[in-house]
């Protein structure tokens, strides 16, 4: 297979050259939520790839630059101001630790629920505006996730346009938002594994929905296999395929995955949205998708779900447990 290295890509990793194939992709669909094709590409764009790129998104980019250079203020504290809100279990500050299983990446994150009420006020210098710009944030992000879930039903030709995005407006749903930044990583690698700044994994819930800086290191995985980099874009959303919409769709759609490599030179900060359903609410395919075809999953809760995902690595096939043979 012939692999392309664009300039950008040799400077990225000059480093490592030949050590870790990297294309950078311009296969990677592009939405403009406000043209009239956008229901027909997503859904096209969650069958092949379980990922794209959102444009014309409506957040205001002041909403998203207030927000990011609070992050970046907060993440530039020393150590022990930030662990007074970790360890992350199941909300707060994490440093390198991923989950509960040993998972380890070159990243600190701030891990938060988007409904229950965080002790915010000890969160960073100012503690108030945080809470202030992160709810402005948030409650546009959500807006977004349930338009991009509405075409999708239109696109499915789902008669209830609202089947996802009921989800993501339930008072009860389970939604997380997490910030993560990766300092630049000039050390020279000593393998593959030191330059991981978030492993490779598949997200658990129904979307999620991403933003980061002007600095590259996402990359997602294609059903063949190749690992292809997202050129960054500040100003556009990516939207993930989660578990929960690959069950829903009985397997149409397909959950992606993907993984962050971090930047010799840049700092890299990103904030996701993952859009969850309510714990209660029952993972399975939509009876209109099925049309007479058998469910590929067994049947689980979303509270099932999660408490399963608590128990896995990273780059555990955490689906495959509730396939049905
Ligand atoms: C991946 C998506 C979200 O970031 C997250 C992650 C969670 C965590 O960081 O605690 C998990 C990971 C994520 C999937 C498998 C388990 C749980 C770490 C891990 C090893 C918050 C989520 O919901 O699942």
């Amino acid at each position: 297979k012939v692999v392309v290295l664009s300039k950008a890509t040799t400077e990225q990793y000059s480093n490592i050259k030949n050590c870790m194939p990297t294309t950078f992709s311009s296969t990677i669909p592009i939405v403009d939520l406000s043209k009239p094709d956008a229901k027909t590409l997503i859904v096209k764009a969650c069958e092949e790839f379980g990922f794209f790129k959102v444009i014309n998104h409506g957040v205001p980019m002041e909403v998203i630059s207030e927000l990011e250079s609070e992050a970046f203020k907060f993440f530039s504290l020393p150590l022990n101001e930030k662990e007074i809100v970790g360890p992350p279990n199941p909300f707060g500050y994490g440093n390198k630790k991923i989950g509960r299983n040993g998972d380890i990446g070159c990243v600190e994150y701030l891990l938060l629920s988007t409904s229950q009420e965080h002790n915010l006020s000890l969160y960073g210098k100012n503690p108030e505006k945080f809470r202030c710009l992160l709810n402005n944030y948030m409650s546009s992000i959500r807006k977004m996730a349930c338009e991009i879930l509405e075409l999708m039903a239109e696109g499915l030709k789902i008669q209830q346009k609202d089947v996802f995005s009921k989800l993501l407006m339930d008072k009860q749903s389970d939604s997380v938002f997490r910030v993560n930044h990766y300092p630049a990583n000039s050390k020279i690698p000593v393998n593959d594994q030191s330059l991981i700044g978030f492993g490779e994994h598949t997200d658990p819930q129904i979307i999620s929905l991403l933003r980061s800086n002007n600095t590259s290191g996402l990359q997602i995985c294609l059903k063949d296999g190749d690992w292809i980099s997202v050129p960054h874009d500040q100003k556009s959303f990516f939207i993930n395929v989660g578990d929960s919409l690959q069950v829903m769709t009985n397997g149409r759609f397909h959950s992606v995955k993907h993984r962050v490599l971090t930047n010799e030179f840049k700092s890299r900060l990103s904030m996701i949205y993952f859009g969850g359903p309510p714990l209660d609410e029952k993972i399975t395919p939509l009876p209109s998708i099925m049309k007479g075809k058998e469910s590929l999953y067994k049947e689980f809760t979303w509270s099932e779900y999660k408490n399963f995902t608590y128990g896995t690595k990273l780059a555990d096939n955490r689906l495959g447990h509730f396939e049905r043979n």
